[in-house]
């Protein structure tokens, strides 16, 4: 028997007051159990913005769809209900027009911006974003995104939930740069909230739809897995009405930057680091058994030093914390997942750290060797998943030594900017770890 309201019958909301850009897992595993569990009734809409699968897996079952929870103790399972639409791409200005919708929120991952990301801006050279801003019916999110604020009246609050440097500053920049180039106006009170997000949310497996059977008696086909772990801390600027995610444990705050800067460089930071240079095992589980020390050691000597840590917040007990979580082995969080975009990556979880400790006339011995991990990973990747490809592939063929490949990639300024590229320092740091790791491999 399939998951639905008719094969298991719940209470859900009546209303949709959310429509989310992005009905990806991480958002079903996150800010959807969030409204769910704030209690006061909130619907979401889900629109997906680049492939209708997700849709095809959750309307048959009226929105129903299962989070499986994979702790070292073992595996649970609960079905949300705060999904009411699935909807694809097109539907999505009209959906935002709509009044009764009071925040729109975004999970399309660092490239759906397409943007710049070393200076934040849009990018001019993306096809599709200049064929948006001509006035054809957008494909991007930013042009999809715009269309519906500026068919609205009443105020609405545009959350960014993706691991972005200030997000919410950024998708303000983005949308104000878009409107100034398309013409639009967008006449409505919004507000852009800065966010810092956190889950794993490995991609399903099929041993995980069977586990989540096993647990629930149903068959779910849109099971997300995730970690026992959870946090949100939102920045308290809203333009509007919103759901009491306090209520479900997320944190209001008037200052998330130093969330989101300590979340960016110790999480993703490490993450992106295991995922290159444990490129040659399958799980961050088992990357984290052999790369563990140098992690720590990223961590506690480079990335820690530039962060301004929230009044009494453990530093050490997080950093601990993460490490644990990295080596939950329920979990079998695939290394090639994280190691995708790197050229979108890269900037908001390692090279703000480079960056810094140049700035303090320190080496950033281990920031340099997760970059160089990186390096390797664009040199010897049979397929490289990233929207720079194309660039990154023929910057690498020409180049021979270490050296060279070096150069060649760090005068790619949209990923490193000038600074870094003009870095003796970093440039010979990032040339000595790539002659090891090749020496090595
Ligand atoms: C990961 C993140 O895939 C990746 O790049 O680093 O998705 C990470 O799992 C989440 O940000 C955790 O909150």
């Amino acid at each position: 028997m399939r998951l639905s309201l008719t094969s298991r019958p719940r209470e859900v909301p009546s209303s949709v007051g959310i429509v989310h850009l992005g009905i990806g897992a991480f958002h079903r595993a996150h800010q959807a159990v969030y409204t769910e569990d704030a209690g006061d009734g909130w619907g979401i809409c889900g629109i997906t913005q680049r492939s209708a699968a997700v849709a095809g897996r959750l309307v048959p079952q009226d929105g129903l769809y299962s989070v499986l929870e994979r702790g070292p103790a073992g595996a649970s399972a609960r079905v949300i209900g705060a999904v009411r639409e699935v909807l694809t791409g097109d539907a999505t200005a009209d959906r935002i027009a709509d009044p009764a919708v009071r925040v729109v929120s975004l999970t399309v991952t660092e490239k759906g911006y397409r943007h710049d990301p070393a200076t934040g801006r849009l990018r001019l050279d993306d096809p599709e974003t200049c064929l948006d801003i001509t006035g054809r019916p957008p494909h991007t999110v930013i042009g999809r995104l715009v269309r519906g604020l500026a068919l609205r009246e009443a105020p609405v609050t545009v959350l960014c939930c993706d691991n972005l440097m200030s997000n919410g500053a950024t998708l303000r920049g983005l949308v104000e740069e878009y409107c100034e180039r398309a013409g639009v106006r967008v006449a409505c009170t919004t507000a852009f909230p800065a966010t810092m997000v956190d889950r794993i949310v490995p991609a399903t497996t099929a041993e995980d739809l069977d586990e989540a059977e096993r647990l629930l008696g149903v068959r779910d086909a849109g099971v997300v897995v995730t970690e026992p772990f959870t946090q949100w801390v939102i920045e308290d600027d809203f333009a509007a009405e919103r759901p009491a995610w306090d209520a479900a444990g997320a944190i209001f705050t008037g200052d998330v930057a130093p969330y989101e800067t300590m979340k960016l460089r110790l999480l993703n930071g490490s993450h992106s680091m295991l995922a290159y240079l444990g490129s040659g095992v399958e799980y961050v589980s088992e990357a984290v058994e052999v790369f563990g020390d140098v992690v720590r050691r990223y961590m506690d000597e480079d990335a820690s030093p530039t962060l301004g840590v929230p009044p009494g917040f453990d530093l050490a007990a997080y950093k601990a914390s993460l490490l644990e979580r990295f080596a939950n082995p329920a979990l079998r969080h695939r290394t090639a997942q994280i190691a995708m975009d790197g050229s979108q990556k890269l900037p908001q979880r390692l090279l703000g750290v480079v960056r810094d400790r140049l700035a303090e006339g320190a080496e950033p011995r281990w920031a340099a060797l997760a970059v160089a991990a990186w390096m390797r990973h664009v040199q010897t990747a049979r397929e490289l998943d990233d929207p720079l490809a194309d660039l990154l592939r023929m910057a690498v063929s020409r180049a021979g030594t270490p050296g060279d490949v070096v150069d060649a990639l760090l005068s790619i300024t949209d990923i490193f900017g000038p600074d870094l590229r003009d870095s003796a320092i970093f440039r010979d740091l990032l040339t000595d770890h790539l002659a090891a790791l090749t020496a090595a491999s």
